[in-house]
């Protein structure tokens, strides 16, 4: 993979793909206002899968599945949308249906999606089941508004599996929880997982999961974005921290500085500018790099490419 500007904005972690951006507006098969923060998962044979959000000229978003053999370039995009909101059967999806995280449920067999359903009550939690990204079976909402930047782990801990999201609380701001469930239906348990960070820190205030946890030797290496609010907006950067696979309610350490900022054209500037929101990865077959998805200025979606080993290295250093 060609790389770009390894030491600008950020330790130099996350080195982005020459070609970004990758998928955009114009590579849709139909009409589109905007494509971005992709969920991201391999195929069994080995073709990369992105689930991005597609937002249409009425503001609302679906979820449409591009398909690569490299994760990189030849994208074949369905032709339609392919998960659709379903208001009718499920009123909180009214609005839309947003930001997916997908995780491989090895017990069920089945992949399982963790979206935003956007609706008059605001912003839950859903969860949907898939084998093959074409037929979803919804489990519904699974949390309260307003709640979301949520991922189901992919191995249950104990009996139970495991969910990480983000509820917004009145006077505690937004933190990252983590809660239980039998069935992945029935949560408890609920606990803060990490909490946001005050003052003038670059995660004060608002974080959230960014993607799913990517299971390392040495526990879950976690990718979460902060928001620091400005007079002019948000500004979304990604950082990291590393999470006991055994009882991952547990941070074992957390990054200071952020790993990735928008620095290019694509990230500063889109229909919310300043906003790097990466919602998946991809381990390549050695085990090490990763491929980093993510949505750029809410307007297109942009890949960078890691490696596991440096990144738990830094973090040794930087937390
Ligand atoms: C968050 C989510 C994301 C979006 C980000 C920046 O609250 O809605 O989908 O990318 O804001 O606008």
């Amino acid at each position: 993979m060609n790389i770009t500007d390894p030491h600008s904005r950020g330790p130099g972690l996350l080195r982005r793909y020459r070609e970004n951006p990758i998928l955009t507006r114009d590579s849709w098969p139909y009409r589109v206002n905007t494509v971005f923060n992709p969920a991201a998962t391999r195929l069994d044979d080995g073709t990369t899968l992105l689930l991005c959000r597609v937002e249409d000229h009425r503001g609302k978003s679906h979820l449409t599945a591009a398909r690569s053999s490299n994760g990189l370039d030849n994208w074949e995009i369905d032709p339609a949308p392919t998960m659709v909101p379903s208001p009718d059967t499920h009123p909180e999806e009214l609005w839309g249906i947003e930001d997916p995280r997908i995780t491989f449920l090895r017990e069920l067999g089945r992949y399982c999606i963790a979206y935003t359903a956007y609706g008059q009550q605001g912003a839950m939690v859903s969860l949907a089941l898939t084998e093959d990204f074409k037929t979803f079976e919804r489990l519904g909402p699974v949390s309260m508004p307003w709640d979301k930047d949520a991922a189901v782990l992919p191995e249950k801990v104990g009996d139970d599996w495991v969910l990480i999201h983000r509820p917004t609380t009145v006077g505690s701001g937004s933190n990252m929880w983590i809660s239980y469930s039998p069935d992945l239906i029935h949560w408890g348990r609920h606990q803060i997982m990490l909490h946001a960070r005050s003052g003038g820190w670059w995660d004060a205030n608002k974080i959230g999961l960014s993607p799913p946890p990517i299971d390392t030797g040495e526990g879950l290496l976690v990718m979460y974005h902060g928001v620091r609010e400005t007079a002019s907006g948000g500004i979304y950067r990604i950082g990291l921290a590393l999470f006991d696979k055994a009882d991952p309610a547990r941070c074992i350490r957390r990054g200071d500085e952020w790993i990735m900022a928008a620095e290019q054209p694509y990230e500063l500037f889109g229909d919310v500018g300043n906003v790097v929101f990466p919602c998946g990865t991809t381990v390549h077959d050695d085990g090490d790099t990763i491929n980093v998805y993510y949505g750029a200025g809410d307007s297109c979606i942009a890949v960078a490419t890691g490696s596991i080993k440096e990144m738990l290295a830094w973090l040794k250093d930087h937390s």
